[in-house]
């Protein structure tokens, strides 16, 4: 394993939380968005397409998936962003934005997986096909598919945040909101999709540009 991946063995002072990804990445953007929130302190390194590859012995070593992010925190090395959000709001503490109550709880957690799956479908289409010319993605009837999917998605979610909003838990920002949020800077980016006017999600893509951490990470100019 080369030095610079190596893992912390120092008991005494657990080395400082580092994040392995591109800052450009959908999925990396949660983490940085997420830690700017609840004031963590950690150390960005540059991995994933452009950049150092997760396909090295190495990475694949920490990531078994070849993705980015990648998060080691001391002697733990943790992968899958929604996943990685929910390990440092609890590890914050932070139960405001991260609830305990089990009910509550469950809310922020099934909207994180909503745009795990559902959404993160309909993009791959939408997005990847439609816009990155990604192979195989970009064939056209996934691409149609992908766009009717995406918004018939969002108009979903722009109804539930109409009726329980503002925020996707209601009245305060969670966690749900980070994964949620950069979904909505994608659909108000994406190009060639016709959008139809979703007032409900323009409000929350407003109400959320009054955070600092989201206008460095999610509306940040990148889609
Ligand atoms: N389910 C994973 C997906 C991670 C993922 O798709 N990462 C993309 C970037 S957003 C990636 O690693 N792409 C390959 C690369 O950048 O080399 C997660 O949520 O962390």
């Amino acid at each position: 394993m080369s030095s610079d991946l190596h893992l912390s063995d120092n008991k005494a002072e657990p080395a400082p939380l580092r994040v392995l990804g591109r800052a450009n990445s959908f999925n990396v953007r949660k983490v940085l968005w997420a830690c700017d929130e609840l004031g963590m302190n950690y150390q960005r390194e540059d991995y994933g397409r452009g950049f150092r590859a997760c396909t090295s012995p190495e990475f694949l070593a920490l990531n078994p998936a070849a993705q980015v992010p990648v998060v080691i925190d001391g002697g733990t090395v943790m992968r899958e962003s929604n996943s990685i959000v929910r390990y440092l709001a609890a590890k914050a503490g932070d139960e405001t934005l991260y609830p305990t109550g089990l009910a509550a709880r469950q809310q922020v957690e099934q909207w994180m997986d909503w745009v795990a799956y559902d959404l993160t479908h309909a993009l791959r289409g939408a997005f990847l096909g439609g816009q990155l010319d990604e192979v195989p993605w970009n064939n056209d009837w996934f691409v149609g598919q992908g766009r009717a999917d995406l918004v018939h998605e969002m108009t979903l979610l722009d109804a539930h945040l109409s009726a329980n909003g503002p925020y996707v838990c209601g009245s305060g920002f969670t966690i749900a909101d980070i994964p949620v949020g950069l979904a909505v800077n994608r659909w108000f980016s994406i190009k060639g999709l016709e959008r139809p006017n979703l007032t409900g999600l323009a409000a929350y893509y407003a109400l959320l540009s009054d955070r600092p951490a989201f206008l460095r990470h999610g509306r940040n100019g990148l889609p």
